[in-house]
């Protein structure tokens, strides 16, 4: 097995504003997309204070830094920046990022950050969210004053967060804002309108000749055919073409391949949908895929699927009851069980294989991705407080065979330069609320202390060594 990570290679925790920051109406922040819905009568769990980073990101830089973390994802909310989203700059927004960028540096921890994770302004959700191509250049206009403000210090910037997850969670399974279930169309064509928002976004960072990078964090589900027969492969590709060909398409290729629209457009005329596009974003997708810096990789899971020729069903375990999961979509397939395969009580099946398997394509068909970061990478779990101590010792193992998979790809040439685990400490789980912790450090929700669990002290004995233990 690998075990050794090259010199450079950055130990990195990540977090999300929304699911960290709390403070949700503090210093002049407008509303989100996710706020009218948290704050519903009735809501299970709320984003306030979540894990109260807004005031606490001393005291987590600082744990970083003790426990050899030397790289943090933090994202920027676009509404403390821009209240509505546009017109007025909010200064406390810009005071808070500076203070915390420059925190960062002074603890070692360089800061990665990402302009867009789930947390759009709500006038703009409220206005056709990203089915609305007006968001494009309100978003260049929000990127470029985060890239003026911030962009002599912040050496890392990614555009959006799985921009999968926003239209699968919203659109099809239903269990992220606004809630809608089956609509493959508006998830195909949303995501193109985020493609666009990215490539203006990366062209004009890389017009302004500032001292870093960009890229873009995707999600890369794994996607494995349950059996051989070429019904479940083909559900296997179509799967696959949506949730993860499409838009490495758009970011690397600087366009969608025949062979990706061919499985786009099957999905499309079985669900009644078609997908607009002009010539003007293939020339920013384009220019954006020769100047691209890297490929922030996200991986917690594969799917196992199989054709399915009935109606959309989902049913989404928010709650951690194991084997409660349905998911097969019409026109495309079912996400079904492998019962060779672990999962997590959420029922994400563990299989870090896949995990190999997406470095190697991604080497394989994208190979100007130049750079590839895993910005998220691990367990939700219940974890056990017990006197101050947390036994995490499932997610010690999780981690570890991701590492060594990982490794395994670095020894056979795909460039891969830092990992960051998902979670730094705990956060709010967007669906699943607060008993689904990732952290390396345990947040009691009822003071706000934190608490390295056993993980953290696994964490920095490799970061010590850079090998893992
Ligand atoms: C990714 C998101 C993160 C985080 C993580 C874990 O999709 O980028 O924000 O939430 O998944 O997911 P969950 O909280 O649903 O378990």
């Amino acid at each position: 097995t690998f075990k050794k990570f090259p010199e450079d290679f950055i130990f990195g925790g990540a977090t999300a504003a929304y699911q960290v920051e709390g403070a949700t109406r503090e210093d002049g922040r407008g509303p989100c997309a996710w706020d009218d819905y948290m704050n519903r009568p009735g809501s299970r769990f709320t984003a306030d204070p979540a894990s109260d980073f807004y005031h606490k990101y001393k005291e987590d830089l600082q744990l970083s830094h003790d426990f050899g973390v030397n790289g943090i994802r933090i994202s920027i909310s676009w509404t403390r920046i821009l209240p509505e989203g546009k017109g007025a700059i909010n200064q406390a927004g810009i005071d808070y990022y500076n203070d915390l960028i420059n925190e960062c540096i002074k603890q070692g921890v360089e800061p990665f950050v990402t302009l867009h994770h789930f947390d759009t302004p709500l006038p703009f959700f409220n206005n056709g969210h990203w089915l609305n191509r007006d968001l494009i250049d309100y978003f260049v206009d929000y990127a470029k004053i985060c890239f003026e403000n911030f962009g002599d210090r912040v050496k890392k910037w990614a555009t959006f967060n799985e921009p999968w997850s926003i239209p699968q969670n919203g659109y099809i399974a239903g269990n992220f804002p606004p809630h809608k279930q089956f609509d493959m169309p508006s998830a195909i064509q949303m995501m193109h309108i985020m493609m666009v928002a990215h490539a203006k976004a990366v062209n004009l960072y890389k017009s302004m000749n500032l001292p870093g990078q960009i890229g873009i964090v995707h999600t890369l589900e794994g996607k494995v055919a349950m059996t051989d027969k070429p019904e479940d492969i083909h559900a296997r590709d179509l799967d696959d073409a949506m949730a993860n060909r499409f838009m490495l398409d758009a970011c690397f290729h600087g366009g969608y391949d025949d062979e990706t629209m061919a499985l786009i457009n099957e999905i499309l005329e079985k669900n009644d949908g078609k997908l607009v596009t002009y010539p003007e974003d293939f020339e920013e997708f384009k220019k954006a895929a020769e100047q691209i810096d890297f490929l922030g990789m996200n991986y917690y899971s594969s799917h196992f699927l199989q054709a399915h020729d009935g109606e959309s069903m989902i049913y989404n375990n928010s709650t951690g009851e194991k084997g409660t999961s349905v998911f097969a979509l019409k026109g495309v397939g079912a996400r079904v069980c492998n019962p060779e395969v672990p999962t997590t009580d959420w029922d994400w099946p563990i299989y870090p294989v896949g995990m190999y398997n997406q470095l190697k394509r991604i080497a394989r068909d994208y190979p100007n991705y130049k750079t590839i970061y895993i910005s998220e990478n691990g367990m939700g779990y219940k974890d056990d407080f017990i006197d101050g101590k947390i036994d995490d010792t499932p997610r010690i193992e999780y981690v570890t065979q991701h590492l060594e998979y990982i490794l395994k790809a670095v020894a056979e040439g795909v460039n891969v330069k830092g990992y960051y685990i998902w979670s730094l400490m705990d956060v709010l789980s967007w669906s699943n609320g607060y008993n689904k912790r990732y952290g390396l450090f345990y947040v009691d929700y009822n003071d706000q202390k934190r608490y390295p669990k056993k993980s953290a002290y696994w964490y920095k004995l490799m970061t010590e060594r850079k090998e893992i233990v």
